[in-house]
């Protein structure tokens, strides 16, 4: 005998439609911690965020220049590479634009680099244009350690491997340099609309 109706099962909201790009499940409330390594641990007082490589001049904010900058909050979905997604996730931080505003560039790409020794390249068009952001702050709490804090990069248009968590900076560069998923047989753009998962895909 059972008492739990099937009903229960349909508590969780439902899917917004459109929303799901394909392969991809709704994993509803709860949120998944994927790391290729061990959680480092900066001390807030140490942590930058730098611009670096082919700049007219190295960008360097500390954390408290960081929270100085123009904020914005955004309302993303996200989507996993293991095919999970994510609706309406709620963070605040620094748009990418905000950090490039005044570099002046030839790049064409950049490579995201963090605590721990992750990176990930992106063309230098995926990060500007209101499409990235370093956050800080996710569903009005302090960014937690496991999803990337003290700060992450948010590039949701993108499989969530290329927004690097527990970020430091970018480098931005002439040649595309694949990063550390990239190297090991992921596509290297990663569309999910397109279903770009792995490289030839
Ligand atoms: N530094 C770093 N950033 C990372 C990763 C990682 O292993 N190290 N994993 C990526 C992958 S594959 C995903 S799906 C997301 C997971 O973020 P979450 O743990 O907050 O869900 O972070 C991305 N950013
Ligand atoms: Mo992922």
């Amino acid at each position: 005998m059972s008492f739990v109706s099937r009903g229960f099962a349909g508590r969780r909201r439902k899917t917004p439609p459109g929303r799901l790009p394909p392969g991809q499940y709704d994993v509803g409330d709860g949120f998944p911690v994927l790391s290729a390594g061990p959680t480092p641990r900066t001390a807030l007082a140490s942590w930058d965020f730098q611009v670096q490589g082919q700049v007219d001049g190295v960008r360097r904010w500390s954390r408290t220049q960081f929270q100085g900058l123009p904020r914005e909050s955004v309302s993303v979905d996200l989507h996993c590479v293991t095919s999970w997604s994510k609706f309406d996730t709620r963070w605040e931080g620094v748009s990418v634009d905000t950090l490039l505003a005044d570099v002046v560039t030839a790049a064409e790409f950049a490579v995201a680099f963090s605590d721990g020794g992750y990176t990930t390249n992106l063309p230098l068009a995926d990060l500007t244009g209101g499409q990235a952001w370093v956050v800080d702050t996710y569903d009005g709490q302090p960014l937690e350690p496991e999803h990337g804090g003290p700060a992450r990069l948010l590039v949701p248009h993108l499989y969530f491997w290329k927004s690097a968590k527990w970020v430091r900076g970018l480098t931005l560069t002439l040649e595309d340099e694949p990063g550390f998923w990239e190297t090991f047989g992921y596509h290297n753009y990663g569309d999910p609309w397109r279903e770009q998962r792995y490289a030839g895909d």
